[in-house]
């Protein structure tokens, strides 16, 4: 189906403000502003061309690849930078965006995203449920566990697999004897599809039929989206040592965001001006994002502890009766 031009535009934009923080979260991070951040350069076709798929009853499961994926509903930058500045004003109540939060653990949410879109069948209620993962969390049990449930209970999910070549250091060949991951649908008897991870245009079209079978009852669809990580695992990995420098640059030079820009100029709904106008105002979303972020009081550490014990053991029940520290 052909996007008018204005969601286009607006995909385009969702598409640049996750470059943006992306980029500028990267300097965070090196400024030590932040803490270690998941770097998500290049996935931007994939995150946004997916979740363009989505109405606002839908939930969305991201992973820490996806972290700024509440972008794309309006989430306040400043949210997702206290999430990884380890602050808990970057804990949001998932009903208020149907946005579950970051999945750390690989593959975890799946079974989460799964069970979701079974009660919303069960229910009667509207809304289909996406989850994103790695190629890596396709290894796991709970992958298979989740991916097995919504098949056979037939529930409204769509599997979003963003298959970047590499888990941390393990390359997909070390994951699986699998041709594709596409191909494990199969064993789940489900669709699986196969779509190129840097054309957003494509990711959309993929991600609209799957959540339009999941809306009309036809269960779940697994997507694998395909690329090369370009960028480090996140802000502590040093990647020379394992990938492939070469196709790195060659990937670069590919990268979705000026994909996705060249065609839009070609067909005359982008010129210079607004692409300059919506990088300004991404740029400054981030910059009214950290400042918001950094002005607020810091946590009070004793946090960390509330929600650990039901009984906490004498020593730490001793430091949580003392007076929160000032400042
Ligand atoms: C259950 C679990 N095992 C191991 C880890 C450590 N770990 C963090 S990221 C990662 C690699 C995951 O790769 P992939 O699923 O391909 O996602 P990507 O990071 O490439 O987006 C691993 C093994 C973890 N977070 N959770
Ligand atoms: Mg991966």
């Amino acid at each position: 189906m052909r996007l008018a031009d204005a969601d286009l535009i607006e995909l385009y934009r969702r598409m640049v403000l996750l470059r943006v923080f992306d980029e500028r979260a990267l300097v965070y991070h090196r400024q030590g502003r932040i803490g270690t951040y998941a770097i998500a350069w290049n996935h931007e076709a994939i995150q946004a061309g997916a979740t363009f798929a989505l109405a606002d009853d839908d939930w969305i499961f991201p992973s820490y690849r996806e972290s700024p994926i509440g972008l794309v509903r309006g989430m306040p930058p400043a949210t997702i930078l206290q999430w990884w500045r380890g602050h808990p004003s970057g804990w949001w109540n998932p009903l208020e965006w149907n946005l579950a939060s970051i999945s750390v653990p690989v593959g975890s949410h799946v079974p989460h995203a799964a069970g979701l879109a079974w009660g919303k069948k069960l229910k009667g209620e509207p809304g289909v449920a996406m989850a994103f993962f790695g190629d890596g969390a396709t290894s796991e049990g709970a992958f298979h566990e989740g991916a097995n449930f919504a098949a056979v209970m037939q529930a409204p999910l769509v599997l979003v697999c963003n298959n970047n070549g590499w888990a941390i250091s393990t390359p997909i060949s070390a994951q699986t004897r699998a041709e594709t991951l596409a191909d494990k649908a199969k064993g789940y008897g489900m669709p699986g599809v196969r779509v190129d991870g840097l054309d957003a245009l494509a990711v959309y079209e993929a991600a609209r039929e799957a959540v339009e079978r999941a809306r009309a009852g036809g269960g779940p669809t697994f997507i694998e989206a395909v690329h090369y990580r370009v960028a480090p695992h996140g802000t502590a990995d040093d990647p020379r040592s394992y990938i492939d420098l070469e196709r790195v640059e060659d990937e670069r030079r590919r990268e979705c965001v000026g994909r996705l820009e060249a065609e839009l100029r070609e067909r005359g709904v982008l010129d210079d001006e607004l692409v300059a106008r919506l990088r300004r105002e991404a740029e400054e979303a981030m910059r009214a994002g950290i400042a918001e972020a950094e002005a607020e009081p810091p946590a009070d550490p004793r946090l960390v502890f509330e929600h650990a014990y039901a009984d906490p053991p004498p020593q730490i029940a001793a430091l949580l009766r003392q007076e929160a520290p000032s400042g």
